[in-house]
């Protein structure tokens, strides 16, 4: 028959942990408006609708190939009716009138907006888009109460909706690194997040902190903050214990220590560098501040989870989701960024490196640089 004849046609593995996703890809004239689309489920709340969308785009980036007609999505997962209509539309007739419509409304444009600012969820955002307001700055004007972050997010606005550079993330892990150094010898600090697998630009700069030996890095948070506060160069910041991926109580933490990973959302004042202007033009006549603000998170884990606070802080969030899934569904785990529980041993599975845990999860393993999913 012809399909004999035709060249074998690309496949896909459904879940984003199986795949390879590089950073560039060939589809982002239809993976951006359907993250358009996913962003607007989440301002909605709809998170079943969010997540449909955000898994058609990851699977348009894992192709190694522009998408030119609809043959090209016959045999791929996760592309669900919506997000086929949506692809259907580009292709046909360049733009979609639904991401267009969104793109444009009032709503879109607020929720956008209001929930760019650091501190504020979607909930407040919704509020306040309820109560008239649209912009960052109509929250000083109509005097809403806001919080220690959120009172930060509006007045560093500017300077934290302005990407990070690789450059500026390198100059955060020098003062990181100097400020672990001087109340803890021999730490290890790993830059996470976007940096980790291969962006340029990032809204943020991550850190994974640790030590060899178990249990050295107990209450290190509150001495790195204390040197950072002392030196002038923290803006804000607020330290929790981590609950974010465990909060649906399953079993994937270990039995002890949880209360020993920390994390902190911060904001640095970085000096604007002299060796940063290069060729640039700018900078002669940049009478503006000489520092900026910019996030950044810190996290202390135990030696013994490393691995695990390696791969649930590396990112994205939705290889993170994914590989979540994939524990649950096909394999009767529970991963978290602290461990990985098997509930058929009823036991936890001890890893050393991300190989090892994506070994246990029967996957293959995936670098950093192909995780932007
Ligand atoms: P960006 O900053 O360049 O925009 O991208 P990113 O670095 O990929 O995003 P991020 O928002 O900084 O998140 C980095 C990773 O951290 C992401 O994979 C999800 C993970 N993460 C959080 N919050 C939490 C948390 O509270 N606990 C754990 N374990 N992981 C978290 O964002
Ligand atoms: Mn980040
Ligand atoms: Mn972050």
């Amino acid at each position: 028959s012809l399909t004999l004849i035709n060249p074998p046609a690309t496949t896909v593995k459904s879940y984003a942990c199986q795949r390879r996703t590089p950073l560039k890809h060939h589809n982002t004239f239809l993976t951006d408006a359907l993250e358009i689309l996913a962003e607007n489920a989440e301002f909605n709340e709809n998170e079943g609708r969010s997540v449909a969308f955000r898994r058609s785009a990851s699977v348009l980036k894992a192709l190694p190939h522009v998408v030119r007609g609809m043959d090209d999505l016959k045999n791929l997962p996760c592309l669900g009716e919506h997000s086929v209509r949506v692809i259907k539309e580009i292709l046909e007739d360049g733009t979609s009138s639904e991401v267009e419509s969104t793109r444009q409304s009032e709503q879109y444009q607020a929720m956008k907006a209001l929930t760019g600012v650091f501190g504020v969820g979607v909930k407040s955002a919704d509020r306040w888009f309820r109560e008239g307001l649209r912009r960052p700055l109509d929250l000083i004007h109509t005097g809403q109460k806001l919080n220690l972050a959120q009172q930060a997010g509006v007045q560093y606005y500017n300077d934290l909706n302005r990407p990070v550079t690789k450059r500026e993330a390198v100059a955060i892990s020098h003062i990181v690194e100097k400020a672990v150094n001087a109340v803890l010898s021999g730490a290890i600090i790993t830059l996470m997040g976007g940096f980790r697998r291969g962006k340029e630009v990032g809204h943020d700069v991550d850190f994974l902190i640790t030590h060899l030996e178990e249990g050295a890095e107990e209450g290190l948070m509150p001495k790195v903050l204390n040197w950072l506060e002392e030196q002038g160069l923290l803006l804000y910041q607020k330290t929790t214990r981590n609950s974010y991926l465990e909060s649906k109580d399953g079993p994937a933490r270990p039995p002890h220590n949880l209360d020993r990973f920390e994390r902190c959302f911060s904001i640095f004042k970085l000096e604007k560098g002299k060796e940063g202007s290069g060729t640039s033009l700018n900078t002669s006549y940049d009478s503006g501040p000489s520092w900026r603000a910019v996030r950044v998170d810190l996290v202390v884990s135990p030696f013994s989870q490393f691995a695990f606070a390696t791969l649930g802080w590396t990112g994205s969030k939705l290889f993170e989701r994914e590989l979540r899934r994939w524990a649950g569904q096909e394999k009767g785990m529970s991963l978290s960024s602290h461990a990985l529980y098997d509930s058929k041993q009823q036991r936890y599975l001890r890893a050393n490196s991300e190989e090892e845990i994506f070994a246990h999860l029967g996957l293959e393993y995936i670098p950093p640089s192909e995780r932007n999913a």
